[in-house]
C-alpha cells in the first residue's frame, strides 16, 4: 500500500519485510562487518524469532543472508533469543545466545561456524555441549535469564561473560567464568547487582577512555584511565553506570549509584532500545546499535508488513571530565548526503522561523550550530524535572517563551503545519552550571490516529562559558527522527507517521521561540540517497 512505501526508512536497518527487534552479535571479522537480529520470518508481529543475519563492508549498504540460528534443538525449540558474538583467541568467532528449552527454562548455548574461510560466516552448528549454562544456583529465576554479552579475558587468561537475570527478586548482570568459552561456572558474586529494578535485559559491559573517541577491546590490555561502562535495557529504556572494573573482585563498581532508577544515565532518551556494541578493530572504535520499534498500531505493522528498524550505528565515547558518554552517527552515513545547502551568519530572533530549502525534506542530515547571544537569560533549572524529563518537555513546549529557548528545529511539517515534529534546546541556569535539555516533541507530529506520541527530554550539564555554542544533529528517514544535542551528549531517536510523508511533500524549519536572538553561526543540510539494505541476497 501507499502507506507502508511511505514509512519505510531510506537508510536505516531494516529486513525487506517482517518484524525486527534487538541487534544481536554485532562483530568485524576478516574485513566484513556482521549484524544478526531478532527477526519473525513469518510476520511482522513478534514471535517465531530467528537469527536474521547481514553482512556489510560499510554498515550502511547491507547484504542479506539467510538466517543464521533457528530453534531446532531441545535447548532452544521454545526461542532463539539475544546474545553476543565473541572473536577468541586464535581468530575464532563464537557466539552465546539464550534460548528457551523443552520447559521454557532459559538457558545459554553456543554456536559456531560451520566453515570460517567463508566470508560471509552463513552457517552456524551447534556443538552437541548445549545448553552450557543452565538456570541453576541460589536466587535465580529461570525464566528471567537472559542476553548474554560479549566475552572478555581476564588478565588471567580466564574467560568472562555477563548475563542479565533476576537474582532474588533483584536487577542483575551475572557473571560466569570459563577456560575454553565451552564450560562456564558461576561467579559466586554478580558483576554487578542494583535492588532499584527487578530484570535487566541485554547488559553491556565495556571500557572507555575520557576525551578519546578511540574505542577499547575488552580482551586487550586496558590502559590506565580507562572507565568501565555497564549498560542495562529496562523501562523501555537502555540506561547505563560508568565506573570501574575491580579486577581483584571481579566486580563493576559504579562511580556513582543512584538509588531512584529514573536518574539513572541514558543511552538515547527516545525510543531505542536492547542496544549493544562491539570494538571494530578496522577502525579502532567503539559502536553502538540499537532497536526502535514502530509507534503506529499492531493493525498498522500487519498492513505495512513491516515493524521495527535499527538506529544509525553511533560511535560512542566519553566525555572528558568521565561523567557521560558521547555517541556520533558512525561517519560512513556521510557517504549517502548529496546537495550540500550551507548558511551562515543567521539570526533567530524571537518568533522566527526560517525555512531550510533545497534538501529531500524527507531524507535529509542536518546540523547546526546555534550561537547564544546572552546566557544571563537563562531560566532557573529546577532537578525535579529530571524525574520525568517527558513531563517537562510537555509543559515547556515549544511554544513556550523561555529566557534561552526553545530553539531548534521543526521537521516533517506539511504546508499549513497541521502535522510537525520539534527538536529543540532550552537552556537553564543551576547553581555553578549549565543545564541544556534537548527535547523531541511527536504530539503534533501526525494527524493519523492510534500513534504513539509523546515528548521525549533529556538533559546535559554544558559548560556555556567555555563553549558558546550548542549544535544539533538531526537524521530525518521518513518515519525516523534521530537526534544528537550538543556534540552528541543527549540522543534521542523517535518514529513518527504524518500523512504528509505519504503524499510526499514537508517542510523543514529552524526556529527560535525564546526571548533572546540565538545566532545560527552554520547550518548545513543534505539530502540523503537510498542506501542499498538488504534488497540484495548474498
Ligand atoms: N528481546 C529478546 C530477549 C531480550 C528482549 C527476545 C529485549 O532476549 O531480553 O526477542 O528486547
Amino acid at each position: 500500500s501507499i502507506v507502508s512505501k511511505g514509512y519505510r526508512t531510506g537508510y536505516h536497518f531494516q529486513p525487506p519485510k517482517n518484524w525486527i527487534n534487538d541487534p544481536n552479535g554485532p562483530m568485524y571479522y576478516n574485513g566484513i562487518y556482521h549484524e544478526f537480529y531478532q527477526y519473525n520470518p513469518n510476520g511482522s508481529v513478534w514471535g517465531n524469532i530467528v537469527w536474521g543475519h547481514s553482512v556489510s563492508t560499510d554498515l550502511i549498504n547491507w547484504i542479506r543472508l539467510e538466517p543464521a540460528i533457528e530453534g531446532n534443538t531441545p535447548s532452544d525449540i521454545n526461542g532463539c533469543w539475544t546474545g553476543s558474538a565473541t572473536i577468541l583467541t586464535g581468530d575464532q568467532p563464537v557466539i552465546i545466545y539464550t534460548g528457551a528449552d523443552t520447559e521454557k527454562r532459559q538457558v545459554q548455548n553456543i554456536v559456531l561456524p560451520k566453515n570460517r574461510s567463508d566470508p560471509y560466516l552463513r552457517e552456524w552448528t551447534k556443538p552437541k555441549n548445549n545448553p552450557l549454562i543452565e538456570p541453576v544456583g541460589p536466587g535465580l529465576n529461570s525464566n528471567q535469564f537472559r542476553d548474554p554479552t560479549t566475552g572478555w579475558i581476564g588478565p588471567d587468561g580466564i574467560w568472562r561473560i555477563a548475563v542479565g537475570a533476576e537474582l532474588n527478586g533483584y536487577s542483575a548482570a551475572l557473571l560466569y567464568k570459563s577456560k575454553d568459552f565451552m564450560q562456564w561456572t558461576r561467579v559466586d558474586h554478580p558483576l554487578y547487582s542494583s535492588n532499584a529494578s527487578n530484570m535487566w535485559e541485554c547488559p553491556d559491559f565495556f571500557a572507555v577512555l575520557p576525551g578519546k573517541n578511540n574505542g577499547l577491546d575488552l580482551s586487550a590490555a586496558i590502559p590506565n584511565g580507562a572507565k568501565h561502562v555497564l549498560k542495562m535495557s529496562l523501562d523501555s529504556c537502555d540506561k547505563y553506570m560508568i565506573g570501574v572494573y575491580d579486577l581483584k573482585h571481579d566486580m563493576f563498581v559504579p562511580d556513582t549509584v543512584l538509588d531512584d532508577r529514573r536518574l539513572w544515565l541514558r543511552i538515547d532518551y527516545g525510543n531505542y532500545y536492547a542496544s549493544k556494541s562491539f570494538f571494530d578493530s578496522k577502525k579502532g572504535r567503539r559502536i553502538i546499535w540499537g532497536w526502535t520499534n514502530e509507534t503506529d498500531s499492531t493493525s498498522d505493522d500487519v498492513a505495512k508488513g513491516w515493524a521495527g528498524i535499527h538506529a544509525i550505528p553511533r560511535t560512542i565515547w566519553l566525555d572528558g571530565d568521565g561523567k557521560r558518554l558521547l555517541q556520533w552517527p558512525i561517519e560512513e552515513v556521510e557517504s549517502l548526503r548529496r546537495n550540500e545547502v550551507s548558511h551562515q551568519g543567521l539570526e533567530l530572533k524571537k518568533g522566527d522561523l526560517f525555512e531550510i530549502k533545497g534538501t529531500d525534506t524527507l531524507q535529509a542530515d542536518v546540523e547546526i550550530d546555534f550561537e547564544l547571544t546572552s546566557i544571563d537569560a537563562a531560566d532557573p533549572f529546577d532537578p525535579s524535572w529530571l524525574l520525568d524529563t517527558e513531563k517537562h518537555c510537555r509543559e515547556a513546549d515549544a511554544s513556550v517563551h523561555g529566557g534561552l529557548g526553545p530553539f531548534g528545529l521543526v521537521v516533517l511539517a506539511s504546508d499549513n503545519m497541521d502535522e510537525h515534529t520539534t527538536v529543540h534546546f532550552r537552556v537553564y541556569k543551576s547553581e555553578q552550571k549549565y543545564m541544556v535539555l534537548l527535547c523531541s516533541d511527536l504530539r503534533r507530529s501526525s494527524l493519523r490516529p492510534g500513534l504513539y506520541t509523546p515528548a521525549y527530554g533529556g538533559f546535559f550539564e554544558y559548560d556555556l562559558e567555555k563553549e558558546k555554542k550548542i549544535s544539533l544533529r538531526t537524521l530525518i528517514d521518513r518515519s525516523a527522527v534521530e537526534s544528537f544535542g550538543g556534540g552528541g551528549r543527549a540522543c534521542i531517536m523517535a518514529r513518527v507517521y504524518p500523512a504528509a510523508v505519504v503524499d510526499g511533500a514537508t517542510h523543514m524549519y529552524a526556529f527560535n521561540n525564546g526571548s533572546s536572538t540565538v545566532k545560527v553561526s552554520q547550518l548545513k543540510a543534505w539530502s540523503m540517497t537510498r542506501a542499498q539494505v538488504n534488497v540484495r541476497k548474498g
